[in-house]
Parts: structure tokens; sequence; C-alpha cells
């Protein structure tokens, strides 16, 4: 009898695989948005019992993680976030321990531009701007004056 019950949980044991990690696609963000990892599609044959999201590349300071424990993870990157490619780790637990990761990278740029590709040195939003309409408004002074 104790040899069957043996049997038996060497057999389960043997079959019990380990997790796959999905952290979901690379996708982009700007400075000030809110976005939202996805975890939900890791896989296990019995079932996960804990997630747990890690920034494992990028600026700290750029990322503010409200809930690193659960499937899926919100993001937020403040007005000031710096531009740059942030990795985020993604590792997931059964309950044999058995675990896997896996990576997904989050593109954060627009930082320091005010109008689509126009760079002004390292100014930020609002003082862009306001050089912007100053150049524009100058511009079209110059274009008026040459008319006459
Ligand atoms: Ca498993």
């Amino acid at each position: 009898m104790l040899w069957w019950w043996f049997l038996l949980t060497l057999t389960f044991n043997a079959t019990e695989l380990p997790p796959i990690a999905d952290a979901g696609e690379a996708q982009p963000a700007q400075p000030g948005d809110d976005i939202i990892l996805t975890g939900e599609q890791s896989t296990d044959d019995v079932g996960i019992v804990t997630y747990s999201w890690a920034l494992t590349d990028g600026h700290p300071g750029s990322v503010i993680m409200q809930n690193p424990e659960e499937p899926n993870l919100l993001v937020s990157f403040p007005a000031d976030a710096e531009d740059g490619d942030y990795e985020f780790t993604l590792t997931v637990t059964d309950s044999s321990g058995l675990f896997d990761a896996d990576t997904v990278v989050v593109t954060v740029k627009g930082g320091k531009t005010c109008i689509q590709g126009v760079h002004l040195f390292e100014l930020d939003r609002k003082t862009c701007i306001a050089l912007c309409i100053v150049w524009l408004t100058a511009s079209i002074w110059v274009l008026q004056a040459r008319s006459f």
C-alpha cells in the first residue's frame, strides 16, 4: 500500500511542470502616462500562486508601480519622467515553488518635446511652448515687414 502511495507521489512530482511567464508585448509611453502591463497570460499546469513585478532596467525615480504583486501591473510615469527604455520583469511561481520569469520593455519618449519633432534643448514643456509662440509671432512679423 505504501509502495503505491510512493509511486503515485513520485509520478505526480515528475509531471508537475514549471509555470510559463508572459509579461506581454513591448509598448510605448509618454511622461504623465498610466499604463497597464498584463501578466495574466502566464500559464501553469496546476495554477500560479504568486506574481511579482520589478523594474530591472531604467530610471527608478521615473516610475511608480502601483501593485507589483498582482497579475496586471499599473505603472505611472510622472510628468518629469526621463526618456528611455524601461525593462520590467515578471516572475511567476506555482504551488510547488517552480518559477519562470519574462521581461517587457516600455519605451518612454516625448518628455522634452513640446511640438512633434521639435526639441528645444533641455527645456521643460511650458517654456518650450512659450518659446515656440514667440518664434512663430516673430516669424509672422518678419514676413509682414518683408511684404511692404
Ligand atoms: Ca506547475
